[in-house]
């Protein structure tokens, strides 16, 4: 019995030597002194053991059990240090590691050239008006001396909402609505920005939204000679002085005379490119002196006042600049596109 005691002290003190994890201690706990272990079939043997021995054999039970719990409670210590240990080095952040870059937005290309554009205007004395994009009938057409039925209707079709309302065609409605809103003050030196909207067939230059910058002078005393004398100005600061600029004859309802405004050819400098179709200039924008009727119906006198106004489209002014081969670029979102235009 003294024999297979020892024995049994030898195999559970190894196999606490051999456990290496505190889930195989706990077996080994439960293999030795659980209820149905091995030490506690051991002491109910003890019934039939010789009374005389009894004592001996049951000092001897109870001393493996109390080395048996003193080595289990030290290894489980060990063991729960190193299981710490290797938590501890797995989860270890490494605080040296570069941190993630926040990704930081660009200005979008339009907002760059609308800020040109303006900035160029502000130093001329101009102020820049804003107005609704979904306007009525009158303000988009009827006070532009564009009346319904008229065949001058067919130059801008648009989505029509409720009533007597429509998606603007152009940001001209701002200018009526300031002079409504001025009359009879002048001098008015303003320019309008913003989103127009027209059905058009979707092509790399043709967009449903586009962005528009007009403008208007209304004073004593204006003529063609100060629109001219404007756009140049402007187009030698937008492109470049040494731009030259080319006034063709045109038609607006709004103006009269009109005239469609070119600049030599950014690329090629007028000898004839792809970008120019082999003509060497760039159709750029639309203007002339106030029709007036237009003036008349916003509440200025045509035979005591004149006015110059004209329209540029942002959008193309912004695929010139940057060499963009598509308008659809400007409305997509697409992150890859965008982030080439960063200004700081
Ligand atoms: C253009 C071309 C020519 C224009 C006219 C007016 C107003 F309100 F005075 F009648 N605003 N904008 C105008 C004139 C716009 O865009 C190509």
């Amino acid at each position: 019995m003294l024999s297979k005691i020892s024995q049994l002290r030898e195999e559970a003190m190894a196999a606490i030597a051999e456990a290496d994890s505190q889930e195989r201690l706990d077996k080994v706990r439960v293999q030795y002194l659980g209820k149905k272990g091995e030490l506690t079939a051991l002491l109910r043997g003890l019934g039939q053991v010789d009374p005389q021995q009894r004592p001996v054999i049951g000092q001897a039970v109870n001393s493996l059990r109390a080395d048996l719990e003193q080595a289990l409670a030290d290894k489980g210590a060990v063991l729960a240090e190193q299981e710490q240990a290797a938590r501890l080095a797995k989860e270890k952040i490494d605080i040296t590691l570069p941190g993630r870059r926040p990704q930081i937005g660009t200005f979008h290309p339009l907002t760059i050239v609308l800020r040109e554009i303006q900035e160029i205007f502000l130093g001329m004395g101009y102020e820049v008006a804003e107005g609704p994009e979904v306007e009525t009938d009158y303000y988009n057409f009827e006070a532009l001396n564009i009346p319904a039925e008229h065949p001058a209707r067919d130059m801008w079709d648009t989505l029509y909402t409720a009533g007597n309302t429509l998606l603007r065609t152009h940001t001209s409605p701002v200018q009526v609505r300031t002079m409504e809103r001025m009359q009879p003050q002048v001098p008015i030196k303003i320019i309008a920005p913003g989103r127009v909207y027209r059905r058009d067939a979707l092509d790399a230059s043709h967009s449903p939204v586009f962005n528009q910058v007009e403008g208007l002078v209304v004073d004593r005393g204006i003529t063609f000679a100060d629109l001219k004398g404007t756009l140049v100005l402007f187009v030698q600061k937008m492109f470049g002085k040494d731009r030259q600029v080319r006034f063709r004859p045109s038609f607006f309802p709004f103006t009269e005379p009109s005239a469609e405004v070119d600049v030599s050819c950014i690329v090629c400098n007028g000898a004839g490119c792809r970008l120019c179709s082999q003509t060497g200039w760039l159709e750029i924008l639309g203007a002339g002196s106030v029709h007036p009727r237009v003036l008349e119906m916003s509440g200025y006198d045509p035979t005591v006042y004149s006015g110059f106004a004209f329209g540029l489209g942002v959008d193309r002014i912004a695929l010139l600049k940057y060499g963009i081969d598509d308008i659809r670029h400007l409305y997509e979102n697409n992150w890859s596109f965008l982030k080439q235009f960063r200004t700081e």
